[in-house]
């Protein structure tokens, strides 16, 4: 038996950027994210008969990174459940991985869904949330379609952190327009970006402290629909969290002169009077929130431009889906 299940990337709009607890993978702030509908990873899961997971990634048998990441998030899952059963999987993401595309979300969610299907485990959405968030903070999210907030608890306890819906995907009709800057691997994972940023930025405990009212504003301005409360928080959340990251020791910089010269941009569009807003996580790309019948207007204004490799449009999407 396959098992194939899709899984859609997401976006935070509050940013999360810190570890609690490092081995459950428990975040120090929730966050708030939407999942994408046209940015996601594929996975076909069988059971292995070698005795031991096998993986390609991309077209490619994982070199030993991504097996390592992988293979101890199936080692973690066959502990907690009792499975005995190695895996065969094939995973594909149809955008760049590691590029700050969120493509351990996905990844992560995908596979999480996938094992507990073709090993029968049954768990619910909520606990498939925490499971997919050991292998990636992010991933969590990406169980659930729409918008989406990541919760957090105190302590060290894996099951006071996990992700649910704060609105379905046909709640509110955006769309986001990615300005890819650099499809390269970025230098600096967000784990170990992260991990730095907690030893030794000095704004670490004010990014925490600061979090919680970020979340309530997020919350309230995508159940009224506010989207310039949107743009404000989101965009605050997003320096805040790269300014935190510029002040660890050495300094964490994911962006280039085009993400700089693209925020100065998007700033400017909507001082104009144009519905725009952007976020940008652990890579240069920038990605641009607007209502979805401005996002052709948005992606010709930036086509053919110098420093724009691609740009990737997508709507608001659904939760991750078993498909075969
Ligand atoms: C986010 N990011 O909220 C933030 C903003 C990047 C910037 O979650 O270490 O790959 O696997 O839990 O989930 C990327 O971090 O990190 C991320 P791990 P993850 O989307």
């Amino acid at each position: 038996m396959t098992v194939k299940v899709k899984a859609n990337a997401n976006i935070a709009l509050v940013k999360y950027w810190g570890k609690r607890e490092p081995k459950l993978n428990l975040p120090a702030v929730g966050s708030i994210s939407a999942t994408l509908d046209n940015l996601n990873t594929e996975t076909e899961i069988s059971i292995a008969t070698s005795g031991n997971d096998e993986i390609i990634y991309n077209g490619k048998p994982a070199n030993e990174k991504e097996y390592g990441r992988i293979s101890n998030f199936l080692n973690s899952f066959r502990k907690e459940f009792g499975v005995k059963d190695f895996f065969s999987i094939n995973t594909i993401n149809n955008f760049p991985s590691g590029a700050g595309l969120a493509s351990s979300a996905s990844g992560f969610a995908a596979l999480a869904a996938g094992v507990n299907k073709i090993s029968n485990t049954r768990i619910s959405d909520r606990e498939l949330s925490i499971l997919a968030r050991k292998g990636s903070g992010s991933a969590a999210r990406s169980i659930f379609g729409g918008f989406v907030e990541m919760k957090t608890g105190e302590g060290v306890d894996s099951h006071t952190d996990y992700a649910e819906q704060i609105a379905p995907a046909n709640h509110w009709d955006l769309s986001v327009v990615i300005l890819v800057t650099s499809g390269k691997q970025k230098k600096i994972s967000s784990t170990d970006g992260m991990n730095a940023t907690a030893y030794s930025s000095p704004y670490y405990n004010s990014w925490i402290s600061s979090s919680k009212f970020d979340l309530y504003e997020a919350k309230k301005a995508i159940k009224q629909k506010d989207f310039e409360k949107l743009a404000d928080v989101t965009e605050f959340s997003t320096l805040k969290m790269h300014g935190l990251a510029m002040a660890a020791r050495p300094g964490i910089i994911y962006w280039n002169g085009t993400t700089l010269d693209l925020i100065n941009e998007v700033k400017d569009m909507r001082t104009a009077g144009s519905p725009v807003f952007f976020t940008i996580d652990a890579g240069p790309q920038l990605k641009i929130f607007t209502p979805s019948e401005n996002v052709t207007k948005i992606k010709d204004h930036f086509s053919d431009r110098n420093g724009i490799e691609t740009i990737i449009v997508s709507g608001i999407g659904d939760g991750v889906k078993i498909v075969e």
